[in-house]
């Protein structure tokens, strides 16, 4: 049988904007109340999704979610019609307000954690949305994410859906952007690295002092378990609490992995040989492990993080090489740019590096690889995945045209309060269940 990745990507939502929301994600404070173009972004994400699967892999479209989000605006107190809710909410509660309207459900690496058939006790693909509770606007999505994936993935003969962990900073999950598989190939059992920044019941264990760690090593375990993965296939690795104080505010901004190869940085973890160790000893003989660790001469945390180095997609073509899929700004900085020019002739399994611009996206913190969520599948089950999420040249043109009829090429923090940015959105919304066959998932349509 044959299995393979496929990638999810967020598409951007029509409320995209820049508000400063992230403490700890270094470009998300920096560009605060610049102004952002929806449109623009949305066709960023799409060109990107179109070109992985031009390149020849599976590529799919997570939809994005309704904001702002009146629903928890009358939770805390507003209320009126959603005008009024809305015009209240922007006038008395500025930053609540620019919270409930954030498109961050992009960054799909946030959506869930998924662990394929052949790592989980009963042989089917397991997913958990994140329950992102270290930051307000985040905590919005899991339960509209859980609904979307359910209607992405039905099939209960091949897919298995938990809730999100219980809501609570003990339990901070992030999701895939904290959770690497490697394996020798896609159909066989892989071992499952699951990046964690803080202790949540030992405070006596090292923690970041300046920005927030957002995922806790509980979240992790309470994963693993959900999803009936064995010890013997699990890694639990701490990331450094300086890199976290550095802004690395998820592990996949300095560490990426795919099949036999993990690319990181040297800072990236705390113990880091006795955990490269386990995970040598975990992964087995089946075929060479490449670790691939670029030392603080080569390139600095700091540059890592200007130019999203590791938040990359490292990619198995159809001839079994690998190819990287890089934010411009790689190629836009000398040192990392040359870096990966070398790396693509060193022998390692990385053959290709492709540069796209997701310029819209990274300003708010999100690279390539938070724009997309992984789902390793066989062929089967992806016969059993709603066809209608998967790129082909008939959904990129219906989804350029549905950007260009519904969203706005500009958004400054004044445009959020306009109501009429709401009815925008839910009419783009209530189209697109429609192209991507999805049912009722907004709490509009219900
Ligand atoms: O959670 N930024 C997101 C970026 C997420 C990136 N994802 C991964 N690394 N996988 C975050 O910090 C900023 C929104 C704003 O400031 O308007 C934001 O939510």
């Amino acid at each position: 049988m044959k299995y393979f990745e496929a990638n999810f990507d967020g598409l951007v939502g029509p409320t995209h904007n820049y508000a400063g929301l992230s403490v700890g994600n270094v470009a998300s404070l920096s560009n605060a109340n610049n102004t952002s173009s929806p449109k623009q972004a949305a066709k960023q994400g799409l060109q990107k999704m179109k070109a992985l699967h031009d390149l020849g892999l599976v590529q799919g479209v997570l939809a994005p979610q309704e904001r702002p989000d009146v629903y928890t605006l009358r939770r805390l107190g507003f209320t009126g019609s959603d005008s009024d809710v809305i015009a209240t909410a922007a006038k008395q509660a500025p930053a609540v307000f620019r919270a409930v309207c954030s498109a961050s459900s992009m960054w799909t690496a946030n959506a869930a954690t998924i662990s394929p058939s052949a790592d989980s006790a009963d042989h089917k693909v397991h997913f958990t949305p994140a329950n992102l509770t270290n930051k307000f606007h985040r905590s919005l999505e899991p339960q509209t994410t859980g609904r979307i994936l359910q209607a992405m993935f039905s099939d209960s003969k091949h897919f298995a859906h938990h809730q999100h962990l219980p809501d609570n900073d003990h339990f901070g999950d992030e999701g895939a952007a904290n959770h690497t598989r490697l394996c020798s190939d896609y159909g066989k059992k892989g071992v499952e690295m699951f990046v964690f920044g803080r202790y949540a019941f030992d405070q006596s264990k090292a923690a970041p002092k300046r920005f927030p760690a957002r995922h806790t090593l509980e979240a992790c375990e309470a994963v693993a378990r959900l999803h009936g993965l064995s010890d013997e296939h699990v890694v639990y690795m701490q990331q450094n609490p300086e890199v976290i104080d550095q802004g690395v505010f998820h592990n996949d901004v300095i560490a990426v992995g795919n099949q036999n190869v993990l690319f990181y940085h040297q800072q990236a973890f705390v113990d880091t040989q006795s955990k490269l160790d386990e995970l040598k000893r975990k992964f087995g003989n089946d075929s060479e492990l490449f670790l691939i660790e670029v030392n603080d001469n080569d390139v600095s945390v700091q540059e890592a993080i200007n130019t999203y180095l590791f938040n990359t997609q490292v990619v198995t073509l159809a001839n079994g090489e690998m190819a990287i899929i890089a934010p411009t700004e790689c190629q836009d900085s000398p040192t990392v740019g040359r870096y990966l020019a070398e790396l693509t002739g060193r022998g390692t399994p990385i053959k290709h590096v492709h540069y796209y611009d997701v310029k819209q996206s990274m300003r708010n913190g999100g690279g390539p690889a938070c724009l997309r969520l992984r789902v390793a599948l066989s062929e089967q089950e992806r016969q059993a995945v709603n066809p209608n999420v998967l790129m082909n040249d008939t959904l990129f043109t219906t989804l350029n045209s549905w950007v260009d009829k519904h969203y706005r090429d500009q958004i400054s923090e004044a445009d959020l309060a306009d109501p009429q940015l709401l009815a925008e959105s839910r009419a783009a919304l209530d189209e697109l269940t429609q192209i991507l066959a999805l049912g009722s998932v907004y709490q509009f349509q219900r």
